[in-house]
């Protein structure tokens, strides 16, 4: 337990040496923003990411949901868990019905001692691809990454950020610090990029998901998941309709309308669950972003994934 604190005091002391600035998404002076291999932080999420990139032991049968800060991180626990876990639970008995996804999964950026392993393990991070544990990428564990089109992301972000901040920050101003890359573990261009080449290079061990595509093909997207993870669905339980039962369980109206998710609080984060819950439209952003902002947004998207191979439908 020493040597724990020990090691935490060293990172905060190491974090205190980063390039900061200040964090005005959340308004706090003692909470600025620090710039670690490329991407900025609260002081609280990086000690996080440094004590487990020093700390972390994965082991292959470890499944890791990586997302941005709104990029689908409840949807793809609740997907992810639910699939997983389906043959010990049902309808009326998984855990999900009274646990807020977040806490069905193990959030891998917390620093906490490694309890006894389940297998398979489902880890959730925000973590970029660049800082995650090294033994994450040594031990071939798979990883599974969703993430969405940046204009619906900024104004998921800006509704969250406000609704746990004192200080609200203004549309225009999140959104000037979002273009420049200074948002919550932000850029998040960069973020996204870091996991599209990883899935490019380790396909095998890398899955790379959009949410648009979840929304509109969800039954296609989620065999593919559960493929991925190692769990497919047979083909009798295909024709049973299985598919479509998990669906619509973690389906938006189903979860956002469970009792844990209008008035509970998430043991993990203490945020109120609702919050997880806004709209999980697809073009919400033509309801808040102008004309120039629309643009300004598109045309990074466009220089900074193109090239990638990497393509959103902006428009819709
Ligand atoms: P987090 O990273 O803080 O955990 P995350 O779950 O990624 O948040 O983002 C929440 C978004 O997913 C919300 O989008 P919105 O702000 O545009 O509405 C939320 O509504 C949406 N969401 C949550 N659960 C589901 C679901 N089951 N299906 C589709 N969208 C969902």
């Amino acid at each position: 337990m020493e040597s724990h604190e020990g090691d935490l005091q060293l990172i905060r002391e190491k974090i205190k040496t980063l390039p900061s600035k200040a964090n005005r998404w959340n308004g706090r002076s003692d909470m600025p923003f620090y710039q670690f291999q490329g991407f900025w932080y609260n002081p609280f999420l990086l000690e996080s990411i440094m004590w487990k990139q020093d700390h972390f032991v994965a082991h292959p049968s470890d499944i890791v949901l990586a997302t941005p800060q709104k990029g689908g991180t409840t949807w793809l626990n609740a997907l992810a868990f639910a699939i997983v876990t389906r043959d010990q639970f049902n309808g009326s008995t998984s855990p999900l019905l009274t646990n807020v996804s977040h806490d069905c999964v193990r959030p891998l950026g917390l620093p906490s001692p490694r309890e006894v392993p389940k297998t398979p393990l489902l880890g959730a991070v925000h973590t970029p691809y660049v800082s995650l544990p090294k033994s994450i990428l040594a031990s071939g564990c798979k990883i599974v990454y969703m993430c969405r089109e940046p204009k619906d992301l900024f104004v998921s972000q800006w509704h969250f950020q406000r609704s746990l901040s004192k200080e609200k920050v203004s549309l225009e101003e999140a959104f000037q610090l979002f273009c420049e890359g200074l948002s919550p573990y932000g850029p998040y261009w960069d973020h996204v990029l870091g996991y599209w080449k990883a899935s490019l290079e380790r396909p095998n061990e890398v899955l790379f998901l959009k949410y648009e595509d979840m929304k509109r093909s969800t039954a296609d997207q989620v065999k593919k998941l559960a493929e991925f993870m190692g769990y497919p669905f047979s083909p009798e339980e295909e024709t049973e309709g299985k598919v479509k039962i998990l669906v619509d369980f973690c389906s938006f109206d189903n979860l956002r309308n469970l009792e844990v998710n209008k008035t509970g609080h998430s043991k993990e984060f203490k945020v109120s669950n609702k919050l997880y819950y806004r709209k999980g439209d697809i073009g919400d952003w033509k309801n808040h972003l102008t004309r120039e902002m629309q643009e300004r947004i598109d045309q990074i998207t466009e220089e900074k994934f193109t090239s990638c191979g990497l393509t959103f439908d902006i428009a819709t």
